[in-house]
């Protein structure tokens, strides 16, 4: 892509509405516009990294035995009404009425539909287990939207859910998304703690919380420092996991915390994902049931499985980023590589520049390409707020010596190679 035909409009300067680091840098970076409280405009650069997230989220839920399916943002009102859910949703729900007068909502999330769905289609426990989730937007209308895509009104999220014929089956299916949820994560370069949680008005009685550590988050958190350095090591044993200690500070107490002074580490949390086992809950009035091994009528037993995948590209800068800007890891980030033409009027330079372009291309790397006719430091800067992994520099000085420099954002390391090299090293 080349940056003089791109739209990326970048700030020089802090919006002064935006109080914390990620949400700074995605309205400077040119990732989103607020259209209105708590909901926003993707622009290109930040559209790529949210398809980027969502297809790793993808992938994970897919690798994991689950099938994607897509409902719709709106939804009727009756499924709700006899859930009971309709009243307990209060004000946070989007209520909407059609030209018939017929009650409407935009969808906060879907265990009703999806639970009439398979209560529609689905006779027997040979047909189980099962398990469904789309990436879909949701409305919520939180009383104080706040921290740019952190806690919006309107938002992208996975939910998932899973059906089972009883609960030692469903708490397998649980376990499978408790250990998916820990490689999503740690594949966008996150350090996710699985945290005991209450279950709000999803309801149910088995929940965890994923949260990762950072100055910004909403909630406190305690943890054994054990816990993390399992997970740091790629521990994926959900019993394992489960049996060290974590609690938001809802559920922390002091008094009973079982872990020693010395490994009680103390941070705050954002939370990118929750998971809920909540039984029969909604299959009870819902109707949805099975014959089971013994030719009785059972209800499923459900559970239900959340990310935030906007909130996560906050959450992402919270935990990647320095004072120059934005740091990405590879795997979510919207070009592998910034290429840099530092005199865009000097022939030798672009064309030597447009040649890496062209390779880069060729060989499949995700390149923005700065032919601008701009200052270098402009140029640095805006590179570097941008944070793509890899900068690689082509100026006439270097040119000379037949070397161009490649920088790599996540500390800075910078090496003067010959384009070859450097290609190498690319496209490798
Ligand atoms: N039905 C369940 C699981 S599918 C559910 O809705 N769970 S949730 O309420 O915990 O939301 C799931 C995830 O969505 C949260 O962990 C959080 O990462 C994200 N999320 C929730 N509310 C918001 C919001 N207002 N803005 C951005 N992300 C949000």
């Amino acid at each position: 892509m080349r940056l003089s035909r791109y739209f990326l409009p970048t700030l020089k300067e802090n919006p002064a509405e935006a109080q914390i680091v990620s949400h700074r840098l995605m309205l400077r970076a040119g990732l989103v516009r607020q259209a209105s409280a708590g909901i926003y405009s993707w622009l290109p650069l930040g559209f790529r990294v949210l398809k980027r997230i969502e297809q790793i989220v993808r992938e994970e839920m897919d690798a994991a035995g689950c099938h994607e399916v897509l409902m719709p943002t709106i939804q009727s009102a009756d499924l709700w009404i006899k859930s009971g859910r309709y009243n307990d949703y209060g004000k946070e729900m989007l209520r909407i009425r059609d030209r018939h007068d017929r009650e409407m909502l935009y969808g906060p999330t879907n265990e009703e539909l999806i639970t009439e769905i398979f209560r529609s289609e689905v006779r027997s426990y040979r047909q189980l287990p099962r398990n469904l989730y789309h990436i879909q937007w949701k409305f919520r209308d939180e009383v104080r939207p706040r921290f740019g895509v952190m806690r919006g009104r309107e938002f992208l999220m996975k939910d998932g859910y899973s059906f089972d014929v009883d609960f030692e089956s469903a708490r397998k299916s649980y376990d499978a998304m408790f250990v998916a949820y820990l490689k999503t994560f740690r594949r966008m370069g996150l350090t996710p703690i699985p945290m005991r949680a209450d279950a709000g008005p999803i309801g149910g009685d088995l929940s965890h919380e994923f949260q990762i550590v950072a100055e910004t988050g909403e909630s406190a958190v305690f943890y054994d420092t054990d816990l993390v350095e399992l997970i740091e090591q790629g521990e994926l044993d959900a019993d394992r996991l489960k049996s060290l200690y974590a609690a938001t500070d809802d559920k922390h107490d002091p008094k009973t915390c079982p872990v020693p002074p010395e490994r009680l580490g103390t941070a705050r949390g954002i939370e990118v994902g929750h998971i809920f086992y909540f039984g029969t809950k909604y299959a009870e009035p819902l109707g949805a049931t099975v014959t089971d091994a013994d030719g009785n009528q059972v209800p499923i037993h459900g559970g239900s499985y959340g990310i935030g995948v906007s909130r996560l590209v906050g959450a992402i800068i919270e935990a990647g980023h320095d004072d120059a800007g934005i740091v990405w890891p590879e795997s979510v980030a919207p070009f592998k590589v910034g290429l840099i033409n530092l005199k865009a009027d000097d022939p030798a330079t672009t064309a030597a520049a447009d040649g890496i372009y062209d390779r880069l291309r060729g060989s499949g790397v995700p390149v923005l390409y700065d032919d601008r006719d701009e200052r270098a430091g402009a140029k640095f800067a805006d590179m570097d707020l941008i944070g793509l992994p890899w900068q690689l520099t082509v100026g006439p000085r270097g040119l000379k010596g037949g070397v161009v420099e490649l920088k790599r954002r996540a500390g800075g390391e910078r090496n003067e190679l010959s384009i070859d090299a450097a290609l190498a090293r690319l496209c490798g």
